[in-house]
Order: structure tokens, then C-alpha cells, then sequence
């Protein structure tokens, strides 16, 4: 008997809905069950090799349905879980009562849990530190920018691991551990910490780097960083040194392209009153009302710098 499952790649709320979906599965629906792991990831077109249903069962957890009569499990909670109309119908269509999708959940790991406790009368208190942990992370319900920053708790730390993995066989590790240690015990281990030195090393490197190059003026911060090699970063470093601002407007390249990241400051004193989004699609990009970016070639780095000075005038307050 074996369960193929498939879960959302890269992200810890798709990990964690992995070990919880596995400890369910195992302990309510089929004890016994050899369960074996693969990442999905969001692509253009269609999101799925079908060729990866080929358990006994398969079910994905924090990810788009799947219309396939193989498909016999789903949990998701993305508005954006259908990749078209006939997606849904054979989604509402279904009858088995193995299928579910709420929105309203912040993350998909305490929606598998609630549903296996009210349906299915699952419960493991063992799970509780993980489905906290995936709620915050996923819902970015944190403290502070000092919390996602100075990544002091194991479970973002092992979030830093489960962003940057490239090796699936890792990563079905890690979720197998997630079922039985504590995230501390998972954060201490050799494998682990192996493979956080050089994320941490470079993460403290792009801490100090925006830190020496942000320019803080009328409630935006702007930074530069081509020429540095650095192509991407936490972004809550901005709110970070500069608590007091309210946006920030940063300039970017890497071999594919220049990018200009706009964000707002979940903390900020002075509330958002812009839609970034709205400005961002301007410049022929996009993104939410609180977060968005514009992507030009990579020789337009002129034209980046351009289009992020204006966008700086237009956030900046009048005082
Ligand atoms: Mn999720």
C-alpha cells in the first residue's frame, strides 16, 4: 500500500501540511502506509506532471486541484486553487468526502488538522508547536521585523532550509522528522545545521549590506543594491533598521533581469495609503495592494533606477 503525496515545494506551510497529512493518514485512514514525497511548484500553464499519481492513493495538500479521478485526497486553502472553471466543477462535483478546500484558513496545516479532528476524530497534541508555527509563517502574523530578521526561532530557521532546497530526497526527510521531533530537535541536528551556516553567513551578509546602502527620507527607504551579487532578501530587513518608515523602494539585478521591489511596513507608525500594486502595473509589473515589483531586462538598469526614483517621489509623505 502506498500513498503518494504531493505538496506545495519550498514552503514551510507545504511541508508542514505534508507531516501532518502523513501523521493523519497513518494513524486515522491506513496504518502501515509506505508514503513517498514529491514537491510541487507553481508553472506557467499547468501545474501538474500527471505521471506523479501513481500510489494506491495520492493526495496533494497546499496546492492547486488536481481533476483527475487518481487524485483521491486534497486539502487547500489558496483563493487561486483552481487552474480553470472545469477544475472546479469536478472539484464540487466530487462526493467522496476526501476534498477540501477554505479559503479562510491562514495556513493549510491547521486546516488538515481541524478537518482530522472534526471529521475524522484525529488529534495529535504532538503537532501543535508545527501547526503555531505554519499559522504565523504562512499567514505572516509576526511580532516584529526583529523576529524574521535576527531568525532566532528553529521553526524559521528551518524555514530559511525549506526555502532554499533543492534536493527533494532532503526535503522528504526533514517532513518525516517534522511527524515525531521537535522543531528545536530538527534545527540541532547535524544535517540541518550543515546546511544553515552558509544561509545564515549570507543572510547576515545581506542584512549589513541594505543596511550600509538605505537611504531613509519622508517615510521611505531606498536602496540600491546592483553590483553587489546580492539577488534577493528577507524583506522585512528595511523595517528593521528603519521602524519609522512606512515604504521601501529597492533597485535589484541579476542575469535575467533588473528588478525594482516595492513594500510597505506592516509596523509603521504612519499607515500605507498607497496601492502598490496599482503603481507597480504602471511599469508593467504587479503584485497586492501591500507588496509588488516591476521586472525589466537585465541591461535596463538605467530605466530601474528611473522608474524607482519616481515611485519614491510619489510615496514620499510631504513633510
Ligand atoms: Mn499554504
Amino acid at each position: 500500500m502506498k500513498l503518494k503525496l504531493l505538496y506545495h515545494g519550498n514552503c514551510f506551510d507545504g511541508v508542514s501540511s505534508a507531516a501532518i497529512f502523513t501523521k493523519f493518514y497513518n494513524t486515522a485512514i491506513h496504518p502501515g502506509a509506505e508514503v513517498e514525497y514529491a514537491p510541487t511548484m507553481h508553472r506557467a500553464g499547468n501545474a501538474f506532471d500527471r505521471e506523479q499519481l501513481d500510489g494506491d492513493e495520492n493526495a496533494i495538500v497546499d496546492f492547486k486541484y488536481c481533476a483527475d479521478d487518481r487524485l483521491t485526497w486534497w486539502f487547500d486553502h489558496h483563493v487561486s486553487a483552481f487552474l480553470s472553471e472545469e477544475d472546479e466543477a469536478h472539484f464540487r462535483a466530487d462526493t467522496s468526502g476526501k476534498k477540501f478546500l477554505d479559503t479562510n484558513s491562514a495556513s493549510c496545516a491547521e486546516f488538515i488538522a481541524r478537518v482530522g479532528k472534526e471529521q475524522f476524530n484525529f488529534e495529535d497534541p504532538f503537532l501543535a508547536e508545527l501547526i503555531e508555527w505554519a499559522h504565523i509563517i504562512d499567514g505572516a502574523f509576526y511580532d516584529s521585523a526583529a523576529q524574521c530578521v535576527e531568525l532566532r526561532s528553529s521553526a524559521l530557521k528551518l524555514m530559511q532550509v525549506i526555502e532554499g532546497e533543492k534536493d527533494p530526497a532532503f526535503v522528504a526527510q526533514i517532513i518525516r522528522w517534522l511527524t515525531h521531533r521537535t522543531l528545536d530537535e530538527i534545527v540541532e541536528s547535524q544535517e540541518i545545521s550543515g546546511r544553515l551556516e552558509p544561509i545564515l553567513e549570507q543572510h547576515k551578509h545581506s542584512t549589513e549590506t541594505i543596511r550600509d546602502r538605505s537611504i531613509y527620507e519622508r517615510g521611505v527607504v531606498r536602496f540600491d543594491l546592483a553590483g553587489t551579487g546580492i539577488e534577493g532578501y528577507n524583506k522585512f530587513i528595511p523595517y528593521y533598521f528603519f521602524p519609522e518608515t512606512t515604504y521601501n523602494v529597492s533597485v535589484s539585478q541579476s542575469s535575467f533581469r533588473t528588478k525594482i521591489s516595492v513594500g510597505s511596513n506592516p509596523w509603521a507608525p504612519r499607515p500605507r495609503i498607497h496601492n502598490i500594486a496599482e503603481i507597480c502595473e504602471r511599469y508593467g509589473g504587479g503584485g497586492h495592494a501591500v507588496v509588488g515589483a516591476v521586472s525589466l531586462a537585465p541591461d535596463e538598469l538605467e530605466k530601474g533606477r528611473a522608474i524607482a526614483a519616481e515611485i519614491v517621489e510619489e510615496l514620499s509623505f510631504e513633510d
